[in-house]
């Protein structure tokens, strides 16, 4: 076979390769999925309902990336996705700012994208619909909590632990809680920061902050996670302080490890924070790509989890009492 004779075939059979890969079957819906990370185990816990959804479902073919907790991977991701012209796009933005762009491509492609867990800021056109919690009330129900079960003191003083900074859950979870305390002046945020929303960086935060005034003497911890509530309790016991009793733990998700905590003693509260959205996410994305309306805004059924029971720490439209932890709970519990 002489040179040209080969290059002629390599050619063809690349044209071949890119036709087989590129050719997509009409009763399939092929879905590229951006995931924050693996940062907690609320996260991973997401990623296995969604993982468990797609094998339920034969007609669903799924890209899947990690955006390692950074928005350019996330970006990056989203771009590969409109090339491979998928039929549906969804993420959960690590950060709700800086996908206008991005967004305005997919639409530009006509490539629907559904939004899950953390919201984005943009002009809510850019995309179809958003599956998520209403973050701002976990900090509403994590603050009615608080006040609820204060100490008698004058002065209560709140270590912050903040998720990652700019994300939708950090910011609408401070504000949230922020809004219910304002009515009880007696309780103050003395300090805020932010832990990113893992364990390690929540028990080095909390070192941190245990070596200042302001760490010397506080009583209460609001993390915007259980994994930097743990983190934290572990810091905390180490400086000789006693995690749920000196110090009273609020935090939000509902992981194992955490009802585990409460249960014993060391933490006091949790605002639910459903991970487990796969099949609904998916029951969106079908419908989005048979091109019937679906609501906007889809939130989760959530609790909230403590050592008491009985609790009110809802509003006037959906009122929810605590349920106190017990082992047989724990059992039953997916994540
Ligand atoms: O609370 C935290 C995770 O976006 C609601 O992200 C989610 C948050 C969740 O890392 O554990």
């Amino acid at each position: 076979m002489n040179k040209f004779a080969t290059v002629i075939m390599a050619a063809a059979a690349a044209t071949l390769l890119v036709t087989a890969c590129s050719k997509k079957d009409p009763n399939k819906t092929y879905v590229g999925i951006s995931q924050v990370g693996a940062e907690s185990d609320w996260r991973r816990a997401s990623t296995k309902s969604i993982e468990d959804a797609v094998a339920q479902r034969p007609q669903i073919v799924m890209t899947f990336a990690d955006a390692m907790q950074k928005q350019e991977n996330q970006i990056k991701a989203i771009r590969s996705f409109i090339r491979k012209k998928v039929d549906v796009i969804s993420f959960s933005p690590v950060v709700s700012s800086g996908f206008e762009d991005i967004l305005k491509e997919a639409k530009k492609a006509n490539i629907p994208v559904v939004i899950f867990d953390r919201a984005v800021d943009t002009d809510p056109s850019l995309y179809v619909s958003l599956v998520g919690s209403d973050f701002t009330e976990e900090g509403r129900r994590a603050a009615r909590w608080l006040i609820a079960n204060k100490p008698a003191k004058d002065s209560i003083k709140v270590i912050e632990l903040s998720g990652t900074a700019g994300s939708a859950p950090a910011i609408e979870r401070q504000k949230g809680f922020a809004e219910i305390i304002e009515s009880t002046p007696e309780i103050k945020v003395v300090v805020s920061q932010s832990g990113n929303f893992t364990r390690v960086e929540g028990k080095k935060v909390m070192e941190n902050i245990l070596q200042t005034p302001e760490g010397k003497d506080f009583d209460v911890l609001f993390a915007h996670n259980d994994d930097m509530a743990l983190g934290a309790i572990e810091a905390i016991r180490d400086v000789g302080k006693v995690p749920g009793k000196d110090i009273i733990i609020i935090s939000v998700d509902g992981i194992k490890d955490m009802f585990q905590e409460i249960l014993k003693g060391n933490a006091n509260c949790t605002v639910e924070c459903n991970p487990l959205i796969g099949p609904t996410l998916f029951d969106v994305i079908e419908k989005v790509k048979k091109g019937e309306t679906v609501p906007p805004r889809i939130p989760s059924l959530e609790g909230v989890f403590d050592s008491i029971g009985g609790i009110e720490v809802g509003n006037e439209e959906t009122p929810v009492q605590t349920t106190k932890i017990t082992q047989e709970i724990i059992d039953g519990r997916a994540y």
